[in-house]
């Protein structure tokens, strides 16, 4: 950005707060670049774990790793907003700054400004309207979202760097200049502060009731779960309810099994606890029993490198089926579920059988099986 005293020396007549300054800018600036980069970072893991290329194996362990980066994803982006709004309304007079272009380099920099600005909006917008389920946008979120925060990132790094020496000077000497910052700074970041406070609760129970602004809440639903996607929007109300319902496991031939919910809780039975740490962000631990994946995969002859495949009654949507690799499918946390906290699992749950498995994001948590197939 540009050197300040001619600009706000020329603003300071028209925008009275003394708080259009360089080093509450700065300081602004500083706490953006931390959470701009934890949200890369945090939506990096996110983003590849839900579409692992191909020669990446996650871990299964820590079992609750997706659940915390995620959460820190969601609700950092969310506590990012007052701070970026604070940043704007710091700077906006030099929009107005004149002549708007004096170099190469000046309209450069502003380039990158605004497509920084824009950027950093983007991201926060479309990330807030989409754990909120309100796909405004023509586009598909994922992609959009995804694609952006390279651009966000790269043109953040560019203007640190025109940055840096100035933010240094500004950041660490002490002022001298008797301007209150502290105020400003203190109640920016309190906002900041409340916005996660009341947002933590959809995946840290202890504040669940503090969880006015989150979509979602620990401790509602059936068996105190929340539900993403009905069995009614799935379209499986009746199949999943269906008396001649079987679970196949296929793969090698003349190893077919096939199961019947009887047979299926006939066989040895686990439970564990394990969350369901939602891409949105709410997450909730819950107590599972069921069978282990790894137990009727053996039964059907897989080889120890097999990925695996578990297949929903659902027809269409993206989420009807999911890939389970070794790490995961040989975790003896790896479940198939028939009971949810101590009781059989609620259709909207997945009933009559589902996938739960430790450090995995809740899409690919798939309900309803009807299938496992060894590729
Ligand atoms: N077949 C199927 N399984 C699915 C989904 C789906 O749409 N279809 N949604 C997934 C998503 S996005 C989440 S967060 C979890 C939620 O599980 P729950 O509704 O039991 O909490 O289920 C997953 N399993
Ligand atoms: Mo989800």
């Amino acid at each position: 950005m540009v050197r300040q005293p001619a600009v706000l020396g020329r603003a300071r007549g028209r925008f009275s707060s003394r708080l259009h300054d360089e080093r509450t800018a700065s300081w602004l600036g500083v706490w953006l670049a931390v959470a701009f980069g934890t949200a890369f970072v945090t939506g990096l893991i996110s983003h590849f774990m839900q579409h692992p290329p191909d020669w990446l194996r996650w871990p299964s362990r820590p079992v609750n790793l997706y659940r915390v980066t995620q959460g820190l994803h969601v609700i950092g982006g969310l506590a990012t907003i007052p701070l970026l709004l604070a940043k704007l309304w710091t700077v906006y007079p030099r929009l107005l700054q004149w002549p708007p272009v004096r170099s190469a380099r000046h309209a450069t920099e502003r380039g990158l400004v605004f497509l920084l600005v824009a950027g950093a909006l983007f991201q926060l917008v479309t990330g807030l309207l989409n754990i909120a389920y309100w796909y405004a946008f023509p586009f598909p979120f994922t992609v959009a979202h995804y694609w952006t925060a390279y651009v966000v990132v790269g043109a953040l790094l560019v203007h640190i760097a025109n940055e840096w020496s100035k933010v240094r000077r500004t950041v660490m000497k002490r002022p001298e200049d008797g301007i209150d910052r502290r105020g400003f700074l203190f109640t920016v970041a309190a906002a900041s502060a409340a916005v996660a406070l009341t947002t933590a609760g959809e995946t840290f129970s202890p504040l669940a009731r503090l969880a006015v602004l989150a979509p979602r809440r620990v401790g509602t639903g059936p068996a105190g779960v929340p539900v993403n996607t009905t069995a009614l929007a799935a379209g499986v109300s009746a199949t999943a309810r269906d008396g001649g319902w079987r679970l196949t496991v296929t793969g090698r031939v003349g190893r077919e099994l096939s199961f019947t919910l009887a047979e299926l809780r006939a066989l040895p039975q686990h439970t564990e606890r394990l969350p369901i740490s939602c891409v949105e962000g709410w997450s909730a631990g819950a107590t599972w029993t069921g069978v282990r994946l790894r137990d009727l995969l053996r039964m059907a002859g897989a080889a120890d490198d097999a990925r695996v495949r578990v297949e929903s009654l659902q027809r269409g949507g993206p989420y009807r089926k999911s890939w389970v690799d070794p790490p995961h499918w040989k975790d003896p946390l790896t479940l198939l579920a028939l009971d949810l906290n101590g009781a059989p699992l609620d259709l909207d749950h997945g009933s009559p059988c589902r996938l739960i498995a430790p450090n995995r994001p809740g899409v690919l948590q798939t309900k309803w099986l009807n299938a496992v197939v060894i590729a």
